[in-house]
Formats: C-alpha cells, sequence, structure tokens
C-alpha cells in the first residue's frame, strides 16, 4: 500500500528528543505503536523516548507486552513539558503538554484534529500503520516486528473477528508470519487471552474488563469475560444472581454483562441487567463493546 505521509527527516529531526505518546489508559496497540515508531526513529537517528504519564493501563497490556520482552514501567514518567514535540499515537487528542507534530490513529473522528500532520487510515490497529511506514522508510523487517504488529492487530480485532478487520491486513500479515515460521492461530489465540473462570471468584467473573458510565444520571456497568467455548448454564445462573446483588446494593439502573465466545464457534452473548428486567442479545459475532453495544445504550438514555 503506498504511504503517503510527509515525514521528513530534518523536520524531525529538529524538534528531537520527539516524546512518543500512547492514548491514557495505555492498551497493546498504542503501546507496540510507539515502541515500533521508537525503533524507525533510532533507525533514523532522531533521538526519542516514550512517554506514558498514566499509570492505569488497560487490563491484560502488561502481560502481552511481557511476552514480547517489554516491561511497560519502563516508560512510566510524570514530567510534563510544554516545550516537548509530541507525536500520539492510536489516539489523536491529548491532554499532556507539548507541540503535537504528528496523529497516527486507525479510529475515523469528525472532530478537527489539533496537529501538524495527522495520518489516518482504517487499518486492524495504528502499529499496522507504523509498519507501512516502516517499509516507507526502507527500514529492515524482521520476525520481532511483524510479531509485535500481528499482537496488537489480533488485539484490537479480537483475534481478526470483528469489524474493524481490514482483510487486505490479514492477508499479508498471515504471509508474513508464514515467512517466519510462526503460527498464526497461536498469535491469535494468544492474544485473545480468554479468561480461566474455573481459576476466578464470582466478583472477579462479573467485575472483568468492567467500566463505569453515567448517561443523563443513571448509572450503568459494563464488563465481559472472553472464554473459548459455551458457558455452562450453571454458572449463567450464578453470574445473573450476583449481578442482581450488586445492582441493587450500589444504586446501579443498568448492567451490561457480555459473554464473548472466541472459539471457531464465534459469538457474542449479551445480558441487559436491571432491578426488574433480563433482556438477552445474541450474535455470532464478535460485537465490539464500545462501538456497537455502549453508544446505543447510551442512546437510550
Ligand atoms: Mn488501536
Amino acid at each position: 500500500m503506498a504511504f503517503d505521509v510527509k515525514f521528513n527527516k530534518d523536520e524531525i529531526a529538529g524538534n528531537a528528543p520527539i516524546c512518543l505518546l500512547p492514548h491514557d489508559n495505555a492498551d497493546v496497540d498504542s503501546v507496540i505503536s510507539c515502541i515500533m515508531l521508537s525503533k524507525l526513529l533510532d533507525y533514523m537517528d532522531i533521538e526519542n523516548k516514550i512517554c506514558i504519564f498514566d499509570k492505569n493501563i488497560a487490563s491484560d497490556t502488561d502481560e502481552i507486552l511481557k511476552k514480547l520482552g517489554y516491561n511497560i514501567s519502563d516508560y512510566f514518567t510524570s514530567d510534563e513539558d510544554k516545550n516537548r514535540t509530541l507525536i500520539l499515537l492510536d489516539h489523536y487528542e491529548t491532554k499532556h503538554l507539548g507541540d503535537v507534530m504528528f496523529v497516527f490513529d486507525h479510529h475515523y473522528t469528525t472532530s478537527s484534529v489539533k496537529s501538524k500532520y495527522y495520518y489516518y487510515q482504517p487499518s486492524c490497529a495504528t502499529a499496522y500503520i507504523i509498519y507501512s511506514l516502516m517499509k516507507f522508510e526502507n527500514m529492515p523487517i524482521d520476525e520481532h516486528i511483524v510479531k509485535m504488529f500481528a499482537y496488537a492487530m489480533s488485539v484490537d480485532t479480537v483475534g481478526f473477528q470483528n469489524n474493524k478487520t481490514v482483510e487486505d491486513e490479514v492477508v499479508e500479515l498471515k504471509c508474513l508470519l508464514k515467512n517466519y515460521n510462526i503460527d498464526f492461530e497461536t498469535i491469535r489465540k494468544e492474544s485473545l487471552l480468554v479468561n480461566d473462570i474455573s481459576n476466578m471468584s464470582i466478583e472477579e467473573i462479573i467485575n472483568n474488563g468492567r467500566k463505569d458510565y453515567t448517561f443523563n444520571g443513571y448509572k450503568v456497568v459494563s464488563s465481559y469475560i472472553q472464554l473459548d467455548k459455551e458457558l455452562d448454564d450453571s454458572i449463567k445462573k450464578e453470574i445473573l444472581k450476583n449481578i442482581l446483588k450488586s445492582i441493587s446494593n450500589t444504586d446501579t439502573y443498568l448492567w451490561v454483562y457480555i459473554v464473548y465466545n472466541v472459539s471457531s464457534n464465534t459469538n457474542s452473548h449479551i445480558y441487559y441487567m436491571t432491578l426488574r428486567s433480563l433482556l438477552e442479545e445474541n450474535y455470532d459475532y464478535i460485537i465490539s463493546r464500545g462501538e456497537d453495544i455502549i453508544p446505543k445504550v447510551e442512546k437510550y438514555f
């Protein structure tokens, strides 16, 4: 794919050291994109530093980065500097200080982006965009780099199954992995981090991946588990019973609980529970909580 971004070495070097920023509540893709771009800038001889200000890291990010040999706390920093030049990865606006020179993102926005250069592409992951940039700059691609963006792509598309999946990119990735004898299915499974509910308490099961919202004054909670099989009926009953208990104890109006089955028999079960009602929805694909379910719930309020 042609890569038409103005990535001028002299201009960037003139603003060095460059600070590479993942979004707050950093996830796998935003951190991997930073690490990949840092490698590219190193290759171009441009001084750079990855800065993670928000120490709340999205769940499981740590685990996948460790698999790749990185320790996320190595990038933690607290010193803001308004004279810094920033590059934002996997997001398009920031509250952190500095001048934004580049934004690389795969999320579409209609709001105006306050960055000198803005690069958006509807890719599986921002890490794939950085891989394209590496190729554009003739940087040698090795097995480790391929593994990095493979994990990021898989995490962001829930194992290449949600509607953010770009088929052309998956075909290219499969080809690259084959060249290095890396098994696609292994990367996919490892990135999905299937919950082992036999080792989780009922509290952990109902609060996994929890997010809290307030819509028009109503308290809404969402959480989910990811399995590689169907949920047993007895555990399902136990989960719903405990969610109901939590709803009445915490003055929650609605609890949206999602059970993902990421086996080859892919599906999503969604339970919308209030004190007095339970609505169940089933899909034969991996539905996105952030893009499909929560916006619909918000509209309801
Ligand atoms: Mn992303």
